[in-house]
């Protein structure tokens, strides 16, 4: 009888295999950090609660800056900390720790309270940092044509327009080119354009705030948001589902870890 009740059909077919996906964001930061590794760039991390200091004082936001209100950043009531707007204090941290050249760049979660349509209070950024004797402008646009080529495919078209940030002297914003087809989307071309990315020269104040002498060494940095850079490669229309976790909208813009394009070094 023992041996009857725990007979099993062998024959039977096996359960289907479910295995996991690859979130597109992190395939996305995946890519850019391969091709950033690829240019020279090491990858840094710091933490996600960060000092008024790190985010913004080092960085040349003034304190009547609107980014700094209770309004734009999440800080936390009792002690002076806040979540970090962007990943800046990342470089802020290393340059105050090290002697250039430094080449790095920090992908990971930033926040900001602001929660609609294009904006979650939760998002991903990428931004490189270059710290060594004469880096010019010309260096950061070498090192943006490459990232971009690589990332979107080698028919991108872009432009730098002048633009201003605190932390950066002269700053500029990247776009890139595209058309529309029947609504679609198409990249390349100069018939529209759309902003990808910000980027300039390291302020010397920011060099100064950690300890860099501005005689002897000048950089460059950029900074770009990863949900936008996944929506753009991926045909993702609604940012808000990359965080909703529909299982079947994630089965559709998963990744396999077998799955490698040529900017992930694989087939
Ligand atoms: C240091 C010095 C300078 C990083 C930069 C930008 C311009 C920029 C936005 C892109 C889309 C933020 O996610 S986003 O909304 N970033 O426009 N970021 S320059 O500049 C730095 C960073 C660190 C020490």
């Amino acid at each position: 009888i023992k041996l009857r009740n725990e007979e099993i059909d062998i024959s039977l077919p096996p359960r289907p295999k479910v295995s996991g996906g690859i979130h597109p964001i992190t395939r996305t930061i995946d890519e850019l950090t391969t091709i950033l590794s690829n240019l020279g760039f090491k990858v840094e991390e710091g933490p996600h609660i960060e000092n008024e200091y790190n985010n913004f004082s080092a960085l040349n936001i003034p304190d009547t800056h609107p980014a700094r209100q209770e309004h734009d950043t999440f800080y936390f009531k009792k002690e002076q900390k806040l979540l970090r707007t962007h990943t800046s204090p990342v470089q802020i941290r290393v340059m105050k720790k090290n002697i250039p050249p430094i080449k790095i760049i920090a992908p990971g979660a930033t926040y900001r309270c602001d929660d609609d349509a294009t904006h979650s209070p939760m998002f991903h950024q990428i931004e490189g940092l270059f710290v060594d004797k004469n880096v010019s402008m010309a260096h950061l646009k070498s090192t943006l044509k490459k990232l971009l080529a690589n990332f979107f495919g080698k028919e991108i078209s872009m432009r730098f327009r002048p633009s201003y940030f605190p932390f950066t002297e002269p700053s500029a914003e990247v776009d890139i080119g595209f058309s529309k087809e029947k609504n679609i989307l198409k990249l390349g071309g100069n018939q529209n354009w759309l902003e990808v990315l910000g980027c300039g020269i390291v302020n010397p104040i920011v060099l100064q705030n950690c300890g860099i002498d501005t005689k002897d060494f000048s950089g460059f940095a950029f900074g770009l948001g990863v949900e936008r850079f996944a929506m753009l490669k991926y045909g993702i229309t609604d940012l808000r589902m990359f965080f909703e976790n529909d299982y079947k909208w994630l089965q559709n813009y998963s990744f396999q870890p077998s799955e490698f394009s040529n900017s992930l070094g694989g087939k």
